[in-house]
């Protein structure tokens, strides 16, 4: 692989951009491969990348039903921070975000990380109470987080208006090194290195069986025909209850639709990312100018990766109460993503009862910023059988009642 450079902008320039190999390449699938990934989504390509360069396991494919990227690592609102309560959770997200930072160095590839900070609100008085909780658990964590008053939010905000009708703010939680990054970016450079490597990215290839002997891994069934391989990592998203009924188990996870819509673009005027969690909306304004708007999600199970009307009109109503310029924006498009909610709202990195098939699922509304911890601690649970990272995210937490509970400390409430 050519590495990119400054040097090769300029020598392209010179050249009409004609001399720029392909950044993955396209293969027929193998007979055989140590490892099959299931789902090109920034998970399960972080999870091959972290197996091709940490254990040396290159004999890999990465095999996607649509095109790589296009799950809900392509529809996410792109926020980073690693501001949980639970210790194992601090860990993970942790470990992501301060990947993120050196991210565009490891990967040869530019994901535009912008650590501009990120504040939660804190709108009503058991907000304040349970993020002044979180920056104690995050102090004790090694985790920089802050609770601010409504007088900082302000200077960090000063399109906020503090004393909304329904919801005054009373302050907030800031992690300074929280931020943005761009999604399809991390796929795609996740994609080029694991390419590099000499793994196959195998896209529209659904996977539509899996193939066993004895309680233990043979292969997948796909549409373009049976793969084999010695281990299996399932890291499809919203998909993974229908991937465990392949397999032969069922998951404790339901899939409901999340969505989100972008403004047109304005002049910027908001240099930090917030959400606020008690109206479900957060917002972020992006590098093109657009107001990067995330709402709530449906209140019932489905698999439609679209919108729907009242979500928008709720969450829009609900922050110009807080915004009040969003009044005057005009809304340029919405979409929606199929994610995966386990009822503690913690992801599960588990081994199965298959032997040597795993799962990399659970991260819900909230996983994009997970993507290389995710895949760090996942590759090893796959290539070593056991990771510290993962320990307590396996599946038998929910049989022997150990959960992660983030269902309201993570400061996502829907
Ligand atoms: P995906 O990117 O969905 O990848 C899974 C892949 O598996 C898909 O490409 C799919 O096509 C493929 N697949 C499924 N079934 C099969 C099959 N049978 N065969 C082959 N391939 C298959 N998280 C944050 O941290 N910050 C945010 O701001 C944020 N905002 C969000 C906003 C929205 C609107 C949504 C929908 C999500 C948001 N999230 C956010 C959550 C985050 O996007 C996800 O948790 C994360 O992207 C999951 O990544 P993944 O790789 O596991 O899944
Ligand atoms: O987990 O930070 C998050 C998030 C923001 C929007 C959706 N999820």
């Amino acid at each position: 692989m050519r590495r990119y450079s400054a040097f090769a902008v300029a020598r392209e320039a010179a050249r009409y951009h004609e001399g720029w190999a392909r950044a993955w390449r396209s293969p027929e699938p193998k007979t055989k491969y140590d490892v099959i990934i299931v789902g090109a989504g920034g998970h399960g390509l972080a999870t091959a990348f972290y197996l091709g360069r940490n254990f040396g396991i290159t004999n890999v494919a990465i095999i996607e039903k649509g095109w790589l990227g296009g799950g809900n690592t392509g529809r996410n609102t792109t926020i980073i921070r690693s501001n949980y309560l639970q210790d194992p959770s601090a860990a993970i997200y942790e470990k992501s975000r301060s990947l993120y930072e050196t991210m565009s160095q490891d990967l040869n590839y530019n994901v535009m990380f912008s650590p501009r900070g990120v504040l939660m609100l804190a709108q009503t008085e058991h907000e304040v109470r349970g993020y002044q909780r979180t920056a104690h658990a995050n102090a004790l964590q090694g985790v920089e987080t802050e609770f601010v008053g409504p007088e900082r939010v302000k200077e960090l905000v000063p399109i906020i208006s503090l004393d909304g009708p329904r919801y005054p703010v009373l302050g907030g939680l800031w992690q300074a090194r929280g931020g943005t990054g761009r999604h399809d970016a991390v796929a795609w450079g996740y994609a080029r290195a694991c390419s590099d490597m000499g793994m196959d990215i195998i896209q529209q290839c659904e996977v539509i069986g899996i193939r066993k002997d004895g309680g233990k891994i043979v292969g997948v069934d796909t549409t373009k025909g049976a793969i084999d391989c010695d281990k299996l990592g399932v890291v499809v998203a919203g998909h993974s209850g229908t991937l465990a009924e392949m397999a032969g188990f069922r998951l404790p996870i339901e899939s409901v639709a999340l969505q989100a819509l972008v403004s047109e673009p304005i002049k910027p005027c908001m240099d930090i990312v917030v959400m606020a969690n008690t109206v479900h909306g957060y917002l972020s304004q992006s590098d093109k100018g657009e107001m990067v708007i995330g709402g709530g999600a449906d209140g019932y199970n489905n698999y439609t990766q679209r919108g729907s009307f009242h979500h928008i009109e709720e969450t829009v109503r609900a922050l110009v109460e807080t915004f009040p310029m969003v009044s005057r924006l005009k809304m340029l498009r919405q979409w929606g993503g199929i994610v995966d909610m386990t009822g503690d709202r913690s992801p599960i990195l588990s081994k199965t009862p298959v032997e040597n098939v795993f799962f990399n699922c659970g991260w819900g509304t909230g996983g994009f910023k997970a993507t290389p911890g995710s895949g760090w601690g996942f590759a090893e649970l796959v290539a070593k059988g056991h990771s510290p990272l993962c320990e307590d995210f396996g599946l038998n937490r929910f049989r022997e009642g150990r959960f992660v509970d983030e269902s309201v400390a993570a400061g996502v409430a829907h």
